[in-house]
């Protein structure tokens, strides 16, 4: 069994966590629908749920095994609330599928904005 699971950040590929992704399957480029920003947390970045936003996120989606969607969410630090991984609504050709994604669980205050697409 596998999960759709939608990356923006380092796990895409060329990107420095992309190594965890290496054995699972790309399903293609996305978009989230707009109301939701990218900010910078250091040296990666964040989703959050944002009014102001009108463009959406830029990333891929992938099909990950659920042993893997394991790793990835102790990797990303779900179990000290850090992310949580929710349904991200995309635009077509993923609307209407449950995709998830690492969504930033912590404040954003002070955190700068991003456009779209996160770049290494
Ligand atoms: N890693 C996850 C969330 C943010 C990050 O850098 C990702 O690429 O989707």
């Amino acid at each position: 069994m596998n999960a759709l699971l939608f990356v923006y950040g380092t796990l895409k590929k060329g990107c420095r966590n992309h190594a965890h992704l290496a054995d699972q399957t790309f399903v293609g480029a996305a978009r989230s629908i707009p109301g939701f920003g990218l900010f910078d947390l250091g040296s990666y970045p964040g989703i959050v749920a944002d009014p102001q936003d009108s463009a959406g996120v830029i990333g891929e989606v992938w099909s990950v095994s659920y042993q893997c969607l394991e790793e990835l969410d102790a990797f990303e630090g779900v179990h000290r609330g850090f992310y949580r991984r929710a349904a991200l609504p995309l635009v077509p050709p993923f609307a209407d599928q449950k995709i998830e994604a690492y969504i930033y669980a912590l404040s954003i205050a002070g955190r700068r904005r991003l456009g779209p697409e996160w770049k290494n």
